[in-house]
């Protein structure tokens, strides 16, 4: 932990919509009167009929059910792109970054009105009625936000699946979400590198044969490939045989919005169910407020619209928003390792949202890769996706925010749809490495393992004890997992999963998972704590911490490292980097094994998967399980040869 405050700047607290006083009365006004609260601020979207009954939820295990703006009816895409055209037709709404940096685009709302209206007659052509599910496949192209919102536009129910995915996992999503239409492109293009889109959508489909009737293809790359007659179309061909104009459907504010697939810690991929109206409130508000969004800003979140952080942070809360959003279709490190900043300067972004990992392997590379370009335009930076060690969070601010950009560290998850956690620029005093405090209408609690809700400074399990609009409605297709995923632990409140510190100023500090908790002779221990002590030494770039049996203490330590680029991995370094951890947290977290690794096993959205360290720590690494979606499986090979823990 770091003990550090970074106070508001005056400038950011004049400028923002919200500085601290009144980030105190909206709180508390949020909490004490929701129905209110949320009755006045629900009105930011538009609505074909307005609602009049704002919040129906109950987090009664024996009856578990979210409602909000139930009697309320509207579209999402006419709230992302229609609602605008009078006053921002000509505004850019997309700006696109191509993998290749000669490769870009501006979209104005009104090219992304006639796109989607395109896009929502040829889904339309395939037989997509209201209700019906579309799996979508795509590459960080623009037609990714144009195929979402054509699906909100009839009101399908889109499935994204990150474009990173075996064809095994893409069949099974397929499979559960039922769906008979696939977008895909020829192939995706990251990092130079193509990615095999429609070869893999063929294996998706032959392995559930009679349930797709219809791939609908983009040209990226224009390679050719494989079309199977009467089932496979490029969308170019389709378009031309539709319509330009598609009326927006009027869905009621509980009709479901999408579905997106997300691991738990047990079976298989859970379908996150979030619905219309309550989503598009929370996503657009979280992101004016949590960005301070104002006309103009150029505004750029780097994750994938695979995952949750690009439905609601770089789609829906921004175009609703009437916003800029730049869509990037590349990766840090091509074609240089100064990519992103190049980006940030040729577009004069403003505010930039990006995930720790991403951080601390730029981190590797030193400063000079970043200091080379201008970054004059940044105002703002933001964190998600995990806990950010203070170390990086130091070097974002002081080294790619030049020590003026605040950072907002959002913590939310797939299941909370948008941003619950977070500072907000104009309002928070910011302490490396904690989330700090909740957005509006969010009532975070931390209890002990019985459930007993803790008070004051403590540290425990984070549950949420109270719904707000944003909140997933269901698990597709299977209600009683819902509840049991997330209702049964803590009865009555909604348990995040996540361990939490609150210190006494009030601030929440995520500690990670709770199943990645370790329990050291009898002393429980986040394997976060341990990690980012690790990371804190100058040698270190990344660490990642599991516990392993050992014979005397129960658990003991393992953490594989990463160094450097140009450390050497010698004996008296790992002896050093015990000496530093026992020094850092104390002799109960002193590292038992460390094991050097080039590399660690992340999935494609930069999460480290723990199972895998796990096993290979204990020695069991003949049943590491299905290591289909790590970004590099290779990095496997080389754990396993280099354990530290042969029986
Ligand atoms: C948005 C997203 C959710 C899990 C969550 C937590 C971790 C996300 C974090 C954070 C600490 C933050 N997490 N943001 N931990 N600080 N700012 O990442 O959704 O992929 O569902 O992951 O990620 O452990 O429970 P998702």
């Amino acid at each position: 932990m770091s003990d550090k405050l970074y106070p508001v700047s005056a400038d950011w607290a004049s400028r923002a919509y919200v500085d601290d006083a009144k980030y105190k009365a909206m709180y508390e006004a949020s909490v004490k009167a929701p129905e209110a609260f949320w009755g006045e601020h629900g009105k930011r979207i538009d609505w074909m009929k307005p609602y009049t009954r704002v919040k129906n939820t109950s987090y009664d295990p024996h009856n578990v059910s979210i409602r909000w703006f139930e009697d309320g009816t509207t579209n999402v895409s006419y709230n992302c792109v229609d609602r605008h055209l009078a006053k921002r037709g000509d505004q850019v709404a997309i700006i696109w970054e191509g993998d290749d940096p000669k490769d870009d685009a501006k979209i104005t709302y009104r090219q992304l009105h006639a796109e989607v209206m395109k896009w929502a007659n040829v889904l339309k052509s395939q037989g997509v009625k209201k209700g019906d599910r579309v799996t979508i496949y795509l590459p960080m192209i623009p037609e990714a936000a144009y195929a979402m919102l054509a699906c909100t536009r009839i009101g399908a129910v889109h499935s994204i699946v990150f474009g990173g995915f075996s064809p095994d996992s893409l069949a099974g999503r397929i499979e559960d979400a039922a769906t008979s239409v696939v977008v895909t492109a020829d192939e995706g293009l990251r990092g130079g590198r193509k990615v095999p889109l429609k070869v893999n959508v063929d294996a998706a489909v032959d392995k559930i044969p009679g349930v797709v009737k219809s791939v609908v293809v983009v040209k990226r790359t224009g390679s050719p490939v494989a079309m199977k007659e009467g089932r496979d179309h490029y969308y170019a061909d389709l378009a031309a045989t539709v319509p330009d104009e598609c009326p927006p459907e009027e869905m009621n504010a509980e009709d479901p919005l999408f579905i997106l697939y997300t691991s738990g810690s047990t079976g298989k991929p859970k379908g996150v169910l979030h619905s219309t109206g309550g989503y598009l409130v929370y996503a657009s508000m979280t992101h004016q407020y949590v960005f301070d969004y104002k006309d103009g800003d150029i505004y750029w979140c780097t994750a994938d619209v695979g995952w949750v952080t690009g439905h609601s942070y770089i789609v829906y809360g921004p175009l609703a928003n009437g916003a800029t959003t730049l869509m990037f279709e590349g990766i840090p490190t091509y074609p240089s390792i100064s990519r992103f900043w190049e980006v940030v300067d040729k577009h004069k972004v403003n505010t930039f949202y990006t995930a720790p990992t991403a951080i601390r392997s730029l981190m590797g590379a030193g400063e000079e890769p970043v200091k080379k370009t201008s970054r004059a335009s940044l105002r703002l930076l933001g964190s998600v996706g995990e806990p950010i060690n203070p170390e990086a969070w130091e070097w974002y601010h002081r080294v790619v925010g030049e020590g003026r950009c605040p950072i907002v560290d959002t913590w939310w998850q797939t299941e909370t749809g948008g941003i619950l956690i977070t500072p907000l620029p104009g309002a928070t005093a910011l302490k490396p490495g904690s989330a700090t405090r909740p957005f509006f209408g969010v009532q975070p609690e931390i209890v002990d393992a019985e459930g007993k809700v803790l008070e004051g400074a403590c540290e425990g399990n984070l549950v949420i004890s109270d719904s707000w609009p944003g909140q997933m409605r269901t698990v597709f297709g299977d209600h009683d997992r819902f509840v049991q995923t997330y209702f049964s632990t803590y009865a009555g409140k909604y348990f995040t999963g996540d361990g939490c510190r609150r210190d006494a100023d009030g601030y929440y500090w995520i500690t990670g998972r709770v199943d990645d908790v370790i329990n050291v002779s009898g002393h429980r221990m986040g394997t976060a704590e341990v990690e980012s002590a690790l990371v804190a030494h100058p040698k270190v770039s990344e660490a990642a911490v599991v516990g392993y049996p050992h014979d005397i203490k129960g658990q003991g330590i393992y953490a594989y490292v990463t160094l450097m680029t140009g450390e050497d991995p010698t004996e008296e370094l790992r002896k050093e980097l015990v000496a530093w951890v026992r020094k850092e947290i104390g002799p109960i977290a002193s590292p038992d094994l460390i094991q050097f690794s080039p590399g660690l096993p992340k999935t494609r959205s930069g999460k480290i998967m723990r199972r895998i360290l796990r096993k290979i720590a204990e020695d069991e690494f003949g049943a590491l399980g299905d290591t289909s979606t790590l970004a590099d499986p290779a990095v496997v090979d080389d754990l396993i040869s280099n354990r530290q823990n042969r029986k």
